[in-house]
């Protein structure tokens, strides 16, 4: 990766990767863009906005920085997409279509995220496959895995070196999610945080797969820096660093808050889409192809995160 634009880059993955793309690649080589106007602090480095359902627009902003690599970010995610299904849709495969062409018309890579969504019914809930069927009954998991297969159409059709992780829930304390299932886990650091109590809207006891932003930034970099004749499965490999339920962020939170009270409200339409995702990926492929290798468990990163949130929140 040389020059890189960043799509999504005001969202929750986009807010910690641009900054950690421009330590490592220089600050004038990663353009940010997002479909909203460059926020005040946006200053660091270049900025477009871009509204990635407009191809042209998408064509022009790669072609005026010269890139040689598109990360595409923007996109519905899975809570939001149950409620606007079409917008959803129109959103997250009309502006993958768009990355994907400008990749084939300008000679670009891309970067894309599928999801632990991307799997339904029908796969082992422990140690969910690389390859297994996937039939997700989420329109975001839909979305996602015909992305997938999206990606090795222009990969193996036009030659487009596409790439893509099967993220777990990314928990973070720079940017708050929006709209996810797994948000619970980065809503339940912040409030125990500010308030010392929290709600959660997943039952007790619902595995889903979790990792560390560190560990996802890195992983991202290091599979588009991979050496290609090793990635027999482009789009997209499973990733992730702990299964996890409510529970045990909680008791992890308690070792450092011994006041921290955790209840439960259960919400029905995110519950339902916990339960029907993997407990647990089996990520090998990954470790094996490009080495995978994440660094935070949920002690640590909960250390990490009550520790950097207490210098942020009130
Ligand atoms: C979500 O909860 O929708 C995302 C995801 C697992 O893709 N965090």
């Amino acid at each position: 990766m040389r020059t890189i634009v960043v799509t999504g880059a005001l969202g929750q993955i986009g807010t910690e990767l641009v900054p950690y793309l421009r330590e490592r690649y220089g600050a004038e080589q990663v353009i940010a863009t997002d479909v909203k106007a460059a926020p005040d602090a946006e200053e660091a480095g270049p900025y477009a906005a871009l509204d990635v359902m407009d191809g042209e627009a998408f064509y022009e902003v790669v072609q005026k920085h010269r890139a040689d690599t598109i990360i595409h970010l923007a996109a519905l995610l899975s809570a939001t997409a149950e409620a606007k299904p079409l917008f959803a849709w129109q959103l997250n495969m009309g502006g993958l279509l768009n990355a994907l062409e400008t990749a084939r018309q300008l000679g670009c890579s891309v970067f894309t995220p599928s999801s632990i969504a991307a799997f339904g019914a029908g796969v082992p809930k422990l140690g969910t496959p690389q390859d297994a069927p996937q039939r997700p009954s989420t329109l975001y998991g839909i979305s996602k895995v015909s992305g997938e297969l999206l990606c090795d159409y222009y990969y193996l059709k036009y030659g487009v070196d596409t790439r893509g992780l099967r993220l777990p829930g990314l928990i973070s304390y720079a940017a708050a999610p929006g709209g996810g299932t797994t948000d619970y886990a980065v809503d339940m650091y912040r409030q125990a945080v500010s308030s010392g109590s929290y709600t959660s809207y997943i039952a007790e006891g619902t595995y889903m797969d979790m990792m560390y932003m560190p560990d996802a930034l890195e992983s991202i970099v290091r599979l588009m820096e991979a050496d290609p004749a090793k990635l027999a499965h482009r789009n997209a490999y499973n990733v992730s660093a702990m299964s996890i339920e409510p529970g045990m962020i909680g008791a992890a939170i308690r070792k450092q808050l011994p006041d921290f009270r955790l209840d439960y409200c259960v919400d029905p339409v995110r519950q339902a889409i916990a339960e029907s995702w993997p407990d647990a990926l089996d990520v090998s492929a990954a470790e094996e192809e490009w080495g995978f290798r994440p660094q935070y468990d949920l002690g640590a990163m909960t250390a990490d995160m009550l520790r950097e949130l207490r210098l942020r929140l009130p």
